[in-house]
């Protein structure tokens, strides 16, 4: 049994500027760094709990993001490698979506109904996945976090305004709740 733990990862809020920025690709030397990372990053979305969950919101900029819809309970674990969206549907439908970096904050996103993509999984080999529904809605959010785009972003200025004003308010009631937290 392993006599030290490791504090887990604390997932970053807007505006956090790593969430902003382009991750880069992940190259053989990160083998080392994704087999510490990616366990550390599914335990933080299954504590959080979230469906899905980008390096960049965990401080790190490669291109790695996990996913679990966790479909009727069953856990059901994804690893992103350097995803690339290879085809999305012309038809597009609208969910309301969250995100961990945005925490409280939903609001309806509209995005291709369906989408091809190709990652590496973590053993390497090369992978391709078609989706629709949630999972689709879902990878192509995590895409855009490796791309620095959150959820806000495809929103109205005015919509995106609004729920950034009220993110930002509500951070600053919590902080003055929890003095030096
Ligand atoms: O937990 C999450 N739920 C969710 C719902 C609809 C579309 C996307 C998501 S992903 C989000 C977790 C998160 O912030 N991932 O980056
Ligand atoms: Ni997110």
């Amino acid at each position: 049994m392993s006599t030290v733990t490791l504090a887990p990862l604390k997932i970053l809020t807007v505006p956090d500027p790593v969430l902003r920025t382009r991750a880069r690709p992940v190259a053989a030397e990160h083998e080392a760094t994704l087999r510490a990372l990616v366990p550390r990053m599914f335990a933080a979305m299954y504590a959080a709990p979230g469906i899905g969950l980008a390096a960049p919101q965990v401080g790190v900029g490669l291109r790695v993001a996990v996913v679990d819809l966790m479909a009727e309970d069953k856990p059901d674990p994804i690893v992103l490698i350097n995803p690339e969206i290879l085809a999305t549907s012309e038809d597009r439908e609208t969910r309301e979506e969250g995100c961990l970096s945005l925490p409280g904050q939903y609001a309806d996103v509209t995005r291709p109904a369906r989408v091809r993509i190709r990652f590496h999984d973590q053993q390497g080999a090369r992978r391709e996945l078609s989706a629709e529904g949630l999972l689709a809605a879902c990878l192509q959010h995590e895409i855009d976090h490796l791309d620095g785009v959150l959820f806000v972003d495809h929103l109205s200025t005015l919509k995106r305004n609004m729920l950034l004003r009220r993110l930002a308010k509500e951070l600053r009631q919590k902080h003055s709740d929890r003095p030096g937290r």
